[in-house]
């Protein structure tokens, strides 16, 4: 039976970096969920006739939500709704599926690197027909419609067991609950040399993977070694809970410990990777040997043409502002088109759909292609292991080869958490008025050369998005600064340091950048504005 629901607004549901992201006790609020999701459906025109892909990673209240996503879509005339089984599907996956059935939009409920729990995060990213999530113009209007929605649609009807592969009825709307895993499989068979991994795997190559009990669990387990016989029990945290187990499934040096800690130990496997909450970010590590994110990118570029899916050519490769310059080298020296855009995947879509790019990347742990739309764990861990197939060199080997041939981008990101937000916003407005002077003075041993907002105008679309604050040093050193649009505690501030270097590759990461962090502190008056002499999480 179709309800319509009296409901008032909230003011809050505005979409951060990757769609609505708020504490579970937030979206658990009365009518938090249908005021978001009407809100959507009315922005778009209604869902009359449309198809949509629906999914999660398996976090605290996915299952309430998904439950009511379903009976609103029914009730709103939506023709067919496809669902991972049990509720579940990986961000790429959700990217993949939506644009195999040419669906109208996705939704992934998830937070993803963020904790789950009902004292965690919860989240819902929107995706568009392009497979990639919503652009800014788009949550705007959202945000705008969710300030002032009155009713919502929804059907009053029993739960939805998704459980059951196939296809079912939901009012009018057909529900078609599928295998998540096989349309992923297959798209990482059509792209890499899955019999030179087979092979890896079959002469001893020890690999171990942290899901954190998340989504890319029952991926990593089906890949890593159903398919290509890694031996069982190389993929650690391998079952989807409510509450990750209580892991945080951030794969960085800090959240990823168990990971970290068996490949510093002296008997460490060949490679170590791990992935986030939705499956779309991912970490790299060789024997007691951490890959950046930015590193990352640069190399999987460099060696393209080792993976059968892009031997015949790429276009060229674009990275968020934030991320170091390390593939802006690979760029030039294989003549392909390089871009940087704001931080948030959204902002590659368009050089994708436009052929522009083929990979992309952020510092935050993100790899992809134009395969789909968003960015890609698997991928980028399926991509190492093909290179070191293929090669036969340690992660530790061709890194620094990497680094023999193009030189070095000391890279760390330091976080400072938890801030006031009226304390944070005035910190990043000082600071924007003040860059323009800085250019020619010198802190410590580095002169600005220039400095101002990173202002990026999409060729595409002919929108303008400002997104942090940039610091060019004469010696190539660079400070960006910018607040977290995915945190859900006060702000974030986030200052990047990148240092270039050609000659020594061994410096002790921390010691070198430190210099470079206290001029940062010191430029924005981090300490003296928001009580802190040191950052909460260094990336
Ligand atoms: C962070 C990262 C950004 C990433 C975003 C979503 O955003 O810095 O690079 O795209 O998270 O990642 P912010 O605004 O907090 O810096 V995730 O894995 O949602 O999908
Ligand atoms: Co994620």
């Amino acid at each position: 039976m179709l309800k319509i629901v009296p409901t008032t607004p909230y003011d809050d549901q505005k979409m951060g970096t990757a769609g609505l992201r708020k504490k579970s006790k937030t979206v658990e609020q009365p009518n938090y969920v249908e005021n978001f999701v009407q809100s959507i459906f009315d922005t778009i025109g209604g869902v009359e006739g449309k198809t949509f892909v629906l999914g999660g990673d398996g976090r605290y209240f996915n299952k309430i939500a998904i439950q009511k996503i379903m009976k609103m879509a029914a009730a709103n005339g939506m023709k067919k709704l496809i669902v991972g089984q049990d509720g579940l599907i990986s961000t790429p996956t959700s990217s993949r599926v939506l644009l195999d059935n040419k669906a109208d939009g996705g939704f992934v409920l998830t937070a993803s690197h963020n904790p789950g729990g009902k004292n965690g995060d919860f989240g819902i990213k929107y995706a568009t027909a392009t497979g990639g999530q919503c652009p800014t113009a788009v949550s705007d209007k959202i945000y705008e419609n969710s300030k002032n929605i009155r009713e919502y649609k929804i059907l009053d009807a029993p739960d939805v067991d998704l459980s059951r592969l196939g296809t079912q009825k939901l009012g009018n709307m057909e529900i078609e609950v599928i295998d998540y895993l096989t349309p992923y499989v297959e798209m990482m068979e059509e792209i890499f040399d899955f019999a030179a991994i087979k092979k890896l795997f079959a002469g001893g190559f020890r690999f171990v993977f942290d899901a954190f009990n998340a989504v890319t669990g029952p991926y990593a387990k089906k890949i890593f070694e159903d398919i290509l016989g890694a031996p069982q029990g190389s993929v650690l945290n391998a079952v989807p809970m409510e509450d990750f187990g209580g892991l945080h499934p951030d794969p960085n040096l800090i959240y990823a410990k168990q990971l970290v800690d068996i490949m510093y130990s002296d008997n460490a496997p060949d490679m170590g990777a791990a992935n986030d909450g939705d499956g779309d970010r991912n970490m790299i590590l060789g024997k007691k040997f951490f890959v950046t994110p930015s590193d990352s990118l640069a190399i999987l570029t460099d060696n393209y043409r080792l993976i059968p899916g892009y031997k015949n050519g790429i276009f060229g490769v674009a990275k968020s502002a934030a991320t170091s310059t390390a593939v802006s080298r690979v760029a030039k020296a294989l003549g392909i088109g390089y871009y940087e855009v704001p931080t948030g995947w959204k902002y590659f879509c368009n050089l994708m759909d436009s052929h522009r790019i083929t990979f992309c990347g952020e510092e935050s742990f993100g790899t992809g292609s134009s395969h789909i739309r968003e960015k890609d764990g698997i991928w980028a861990v399926l991509f190492w292991l093909n290179i070191i197939a293929v090669t036969g060199k340690s992660v530790e080997q061709i890194t620094r080869e990497h680094w023999a041939k193009y030189g070095r981008s000391y890279y760390m990101r330091n976080d400072y958490d938890g801030i006031d937000v009226a304390v944070a916003n005035k910190l990043m407005a000082d600071l924007e008025a003040k860059l323009p002077t800085l250019a020619g003075q010198t802190f410590g041993d580095f002169t600005v050369r220039s400095a101002g907002a990173f202002i990026y105008n999409d060729p595409v679309d002919g929108s303008s998005t400002k997104n942090g604050l940039v610091v060019y040093f004469t010696d190539n050193s660079r400070i960006v600064y910018r607040l977290s649009g995915t945190g859900t505690n006060g702000a974030t501030l986030r200052v990047y340091l990148e240092r270039f270097e050609t000659q020594d590759f061994d410096k002790n990461m921390l010691e070198f950048l430190e210099p470079l962090a206290e001029v940062a502190r010191q430029i924005a008056e981090i300490g003296m504005r928001t009580g802190k002499t040191k950052a909460d999480v260094l990336t």
